[in-house]
């Protein structure tokens, strides 16, 4: 299925004039506050994150996976899923491959495909927190860690192959997450552990292209239950340290244990320019993989909060953003559709904080008044600016209306069928 713009402008006629009632008096109020409001519209137009091949399909949990109809079974249909939600809000115009998962075999058709609906590629992320298909060994017992050398060898070969897909199809990052850890005490040797997964990832480094970069995900716990070879930031750090300038940490929001400061990870990282990557989820309690800003939508401000002043003050590269949800509840589309609002919504809210005044706050250690500038921030309703960062882009008003007005999910059954299972988790 492919959305016509115009349809999509035919949609927004009936919602415009009450739109631009609200942006009108948004744009007032802002500029009461000497807020100009057509440049945040601007930086939220140009914000893209990017989907995750395996986010458009219905995740499971180890008890079970219920998918819906209409999932898309090969790569093809995921991109045009992408394509799908791109067309409707004109900020999910990148796309991240997981291998093997989601193997581009005809890299010139894949790209050529996705440069239709206007994607591009984002990091490859490899795996080898599962076995392979007719791999010799096993991961098991971890990958780059891995006490044998012949395993390492093996996962290291294997993230070449996927910077050697991601140069075909026009990526230039390599996003590694290890599940490589010990379920109980004395199963491992931590120091060895850390010695092995560093030089693993040094030998996949070597293999980067000139303008490639590698982003080390950290995870405290899951599936290992006593400790992860990159359990948290700090090691993350330590090793994008100790790789070279092409490595930084990624950040996933799902990765830490609960009421972990988040925010404060994210202003460190990027004082250190090694903030290099962003999975974006939200969660009650660990890896939930629910939709951002679904349960803590203070705190995915807060964070953006940072991320802004990150982006304004620091010399930390670009960074690469990407949604890492997959539950087993909603249509994925929607879900998808929902995720990006709420990043438009948090980055428009920290978009629009006084630092002139937090600043001045900050210096008098006047806690109150920092507390109300970040909530006047947080209460005010930027909604308007979002939907006309993707108005002016061709987008929809309301994505989530239009997609269910276009009845997206009815044609996809139609196209694809009822009992359809993407690759995934
Ligand atoms: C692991 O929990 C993770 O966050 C990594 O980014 C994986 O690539 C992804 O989820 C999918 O399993
Ligand atoms: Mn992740």
């Amino acid at each position: 299925m492919i959305i016509d713009n115009q349809k999509i402008l035919e949609i927004n006629k009936s919602r415009l004039p009450n739109h631009l009632d609200d942006l009108e008096r948004l744009k007032n109020h802002l500029n009461g506050k000497g807020i100009n409001a057509d440049s945040i519209i601007e930086k939220l137009a140009a914000f893209q994150v990017a989907i995750p091949s395996w986010a458009l399909g219905t995740g499971g949990t180890r008890f079970g996976r219920f998918s819906g109809g209409g999932e898309p079974v090969s790569l093809d249909q995921k991109i045009e899923d992408v394509g799908l939600l791109h067309a409707l809000n004109a900020c999910s115009g990148g796309i991240s491959l997981h291998i093997p998962w989601d193997i581009p075999s005809d890299a010139d058709h894949t790209k050529q495909l996705a440069q239709s609906f206007g994607l591009k590629f984002d990091a490859v992320n490899s795996n080898t927190f599962q076995d392979h298909e007719g791999d010799k060994y096993s991961y098991k017992f971890g990958s780059l860690s891995h006490v044998n050398k012949d395993v390492r060898d093996q996962a290291v070969a294997h993230n070449k192959e996927v910077i050697d897909y991601g140069k075909a199809v026009g990526s230039d990052s390599l996003t590694v997450w290890l599940s490589d850890g010990t379920t109980f005490p004395g199963q491992a040797n931590f120091r060895q552990a850390y010695q092995h997964t560093l030089a693993s990832l040094k030998e996949i480094y070597d293999q980067l292209p000139e303008e490639w970069k590698v982003f080390i995900e950290y995870k405290p716990f899951e599936p290992n239950f006593y400790s992860m070879s990159i359990p948290d930031w700090g090691t993350s750090y330590m090793m994008a340290n100790q790789l070279g300038e092409k490595a930084s940490c990624l950040v996933d929001l799902g990765h830490h244990l609960p009421n972990t400061n988040i925010e404060q990870i994210v202003a460190i990282l990027m004082m250190q320019n090694k903030l290099g990557g962003f999975h974006f989820n939200d969660s009650k309690y660990a890896d939930d993989d629910l939709t951002v800003g679904c349960v803590k939508p203070y705190q995915l401000f807060l964070i953006f909060s940072e991320l802004v002043d990150g982006m304004n003050n620091t010399n930390n590269p670009n960074l690469s953003w990407m949604i890492d949800a997959s539950h087993n509840l909603k249509d994925p589309m929607e879900d998808l559709l929902q995720s990006v609002d709420a990043i438009m919504m948090a980055y428009a809210q920290a978009l629009i904080i006084d630092r002139k005044i937090l600043i001045e706050a900050q210096q008098n250690n006047d806690v109150s008044l920092a507390q109300e500038v970040l909530q006047d921030a947080f209460r005010t309703d930027i909604r308007p600016l979002a939907a006309e960062a993707r108005r002016i882009k061709q987008g929809a008003l309301q994505p989530i209306s239009a997609y269910r007005y276009l009845k997206v999910r009815k044609e996809l059954i139609k196209e694809r069928g009822e009992k359809t299972i993407s690759t995934g988790l």
